[in-house]
């Protein structure tokens, strides 16, 4: 009796295994994950008040983005994001642009790097749906609408501003893991985008460590040489071009 259960789990256990070893894979084609862009939550229940939100989901408090210059063009630099009660805090350092230039600056909707162009980073962050702007036009503009930075005669641009409109990663525009992009021409504040021409640099807002910046005695948002420490000197900068 025991030698007959004894066959009969190994002729269970090789049948098995000759199913399961011939046996045709579901697909050779895995179905990928699709995530979707989430609203924030409204909380209808006042017991769940704001602090016990916030305990839940912490925001973001700093943010980097590394500025690289699509095919064809040399600007590069940083913007670094610091999240505050009045906005965020933005400190731009760009080099290697025409001395004197010019150039529009968005948030646009996507962190796709992949197109050589930088166009694959999609059209403007507006999630609010309003008309294009610039800055001083108020909030009723895009999200992603930083309006314009100027080169001084190094070709660099030092740059600190506060945008009221948009959050690193709180409800309102949220900006982690979209595209910083600069452009070629200013952003003239028309419709339907600012007539800014190609993208020379672009990067993705990524999350930074806390104290990134090294400790100093200068003022707060003094804008030193060492926000480009690290890169290569590349010399001056190169003759203007179209
Ligand atoms: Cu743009």
């Amino acid at each position: 009796m025991r030698g007959l259960l004894t066959i009969l789990a190994l002729l269970t256990l090789f049948v098995s295994v000759i199913v399961l070893a011939t046996a045709k894979p579901a697909t050779h084609e895995t179905p990928q994950v699709r995530y979707v862009q989430t609203l924030p939550v409204e909380h209808e229940d006042d017991a769940h008040d704001s602090a016990a939100h916030d305990s839940a989901a912490p925001q973001v408090a700093e943010a980097i983005c590394i500025l690289q210059p699509t095919q064809g063009n040399q600007a590069r630099g940083v913007v670094r994001f610091h999240q505050t009660t009045d906005g965020v805090a933005v400190e731009v350092t760009i080099k290697n642009l025409a001395a004197g230039g010019i150039h529009a600056m968005h948030i646009h909707e996507f962190g796709d790097l992949s197109s050589p162009d930088g166009t694959s980073a999609g059209s403007h962050y507006n999630p609010e749906g309003h008309p294009h702007g610039l800055p001083d036009s108020g909030p009723m503009r895009h999200a992603g609408d930083f309006g314009n930075v100027t080169a001084d005669q190094d070709g660099m641009v030092r740059l600190n501003s506060t945008f009221s409109n948009i959050s690193i990663s709180g409800e309102r525009n949220p900006i982690l893991g979209r595209a910083v992009v600069l452009h070629a021409q200013p952003d003239d504040g028309s419709q339907p985008v600012g007539n800014a021409g190609s993208r020379i640099a672009i990067g993705v807002i990524g999350v930074a460590p806390e104290q990134v910046r090294p400790p100093t005695d200068a003022p707060a948002h003094d804008m030193s040489g060492d926000e480009m420490e690290g890169e290569e000197d590349q010399g001056p900068p190169p003759a203007p071009r179209d």
